[in-house]
């Protein structure tokens, strides 16, 4: 990931900032150690995880942070932003160049930050911009009482479709318990009982019929690609904004392992993503728009969002210029290839994943044939050092809580080096736990959803196993903070 002098400067920047911290506060300087021992120890599987380069690291630890900046460049609610102004204009820039956008918002403090400002923002021109310009009004505060209840009414009328939490979709697309299920009137499409694939007709169907303003394409747990030429005709056919949250994938399109119909950008109207998933950046998000969508997106902050993270920013503009070199397609392409390697691995030990395989980033592994929950099969793993998240599948009969899935993913683990016979032995590892595992019967004799018991011996195995594929691929090798 670096190279050896630069892990030498890093590591003398990181021993220096923990020695101050220390002298502070402790316990945090000990917790940031520790957790950095306990990543280097252990087999990190989830599919929204990485490890973030030393430069964008420290990127993030600098005076911007003590900058109040609302607004945007060259339009700040406060003076003495031109440093700011610098981080946040290389950060767009390089957002507009690495993924081809007329335009970048390199502001929201996360995915779901994101996905507010985008909504905001196709609100605001699409609902707002003709109520004001029907009513002669230059701003809401120059409507009517009345147009402004009007307003408002309309605002609460507005439909949105997007892909159902247990086939994939996210809670930001329109789950009823979140905010988005409640600002909008929610419909959501599923995948194909049969195949698990995303099926486009049913997709136009719901649309046709539902009337969305909004139609969402993108997942966090659709171990498949999208065609997003196909999500782009649907919606034009419906007079649907279209909108891609392409948090879980962007690395990929970044990458370039997605380009043509597979690429969102140039047939979305609004792309949001996460900058710290498979893009391997500093946590936080950003919104990708067409002209059309620019300027409501530009009032983001303080619109939707409080005061810009302009040292987060900072760090996008280096992750964002460390996913523009040719080394990171690459990398893009391992993660595609690895995650396929781990599918198989499991396939040809019998285990079951959803949709068969995969061709991005993830992998939906269903526990319940070996007799687990999700929620057991997680906990199992942990106590091996492979750490994972529970996911649903679709149409999950133990609900998002436990549910009967777990999802694997390769990013972080390919930025650790690993390739194809570290991800087949990695499967192998998973499936030794989880064949070994049953699970525990609770005090009325039914099986618990929740503990379970590895066999004796199992666990130390594994985790043996997994150390000698980790210290055969290093965690920041040079970086020494003892
Ligand atoms: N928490 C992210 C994930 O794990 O996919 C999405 O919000």
């Amino acid at each position: 990931m670096t190279t050896d002098n630069f892990a030498a400067a890093a590591s003398t920047a990181y021993r220096s900032a923990l020695e101050v911290i220390e002298s502070v506060e402790p316990r945090v300087a000990a917790a940031t150690r520790s957790e950095l021992a306990d990543q280097r120890a252990s087999l990190k599987l989830i599919a929204s995880e990485n490890y973030a380069s030393p430069a964008v690291l420290l990127a993030m630890s600098s005076f911007l942070s003590d900058k109040y900046a609302e607004g945007t460049v060259g339009h700040r609610f406060y003076a003495g932003c031109r440093n700011v102004d610098t981080v946040e204009s290389l950060a767009a820039e390089h957002a507009r160049e690495l993924f081809g956008s007329p335009y970048a918002y390199v502001q929201p403090h996360s995915g779901i930050d994101a996905n507010l400002v985008a909504f905001w923002a196709i609100l605001a021109t699409r609902v707002e911009a003709p109520a004001l310009a029907q009513a002669g009004a230059n701003g809401v505060n120059d409507l009517s009482e009345d147009d402004w209840e009007r307003l408002r009414a309309r605002f609460g009328q507005q439909r949105m479709l997007g892909m159902a939490l247990d086939a994939g979709g996210h809670l930001t697309h329109g789950f009823r318990p979140n905010i988005s299920g409640k600002m909008f009137h929610q419909r959501s499409y599923g995948t194909d009982p049969e195949s698990g694939l995303l099926d486009y007709d049913l997709v136009a169907a719901a649309a046709r019929e539902f009337q969305p303003l909004i139609l969402i394409a993108g997942y966090s747990a659709y171990p498949r690609r999208v065609n997003f030429a196909k999500m782009r005709e649907i919606a034009d056919e419906v007079g649907a904004t279209f909108m891609v949250d392409m948090a879980h994938f962007a690395g990929l399109v970044a990458g370039k392992v997605f380009s043509g119909d597979e690429d969102p950008v140039p047939h979305a109207h609004v792309v949001t993503t996460t900058t710290h998933k498979s893009l391997r950046g500093p946590r936080g998000g950003l919104v990708l728009a067409t002209e059309e969508y620019a300027d409501a997106v530009d009032k983001g902050c303080p619109m939707v969002l409080g005061g810009p993270l302009s040292h987060v920013m900072a760090a996008k503009a280096v992750a964002l210029a460390e996913a523009r070199r040719p080394e990171f397609q690459t990398y893009a392409a391992e993660v595609a290839a690895n995650a396929q390697t781990l599918a198989e691995g499991l396939v040809k030990r019998d285990a079951t994943i959803v949709t068969g395989g995969t061709d991005n980033h993830l992998v939906l592994l269903d526990v319940t044939g070996f007799g687990l929950t999700g929620r057991q099969a997680e906990t199992a793993l942990l106590d091996a050092g492979i750490v994972t998240n529970r996911n649903s599948v679709p149409l999950d009969p133990n609900g998002a809580w436990y549910t009967s899935g777990i999802r694997l993913g390769s990013p972080a683990l390919t930025s650790r080096g690993f390739g194809h016979d570290e991800f087949d032995r990695v499967a192998e590892l998973v499936v030794e736990v989880l064949s070994h595992t049953t699970a525990d019967t609770t005090k009325s004799g039914s099986p618990s959803k929740v503990r379970c018991t590895t066999a004796e011996g199992v666990a130390d195995r594994v985790r043996a196993s997994a150390a000698e594929l980790l210290d055969a691929n290093p965690l920041y090798p040079g970086l020494a903070l003892a």
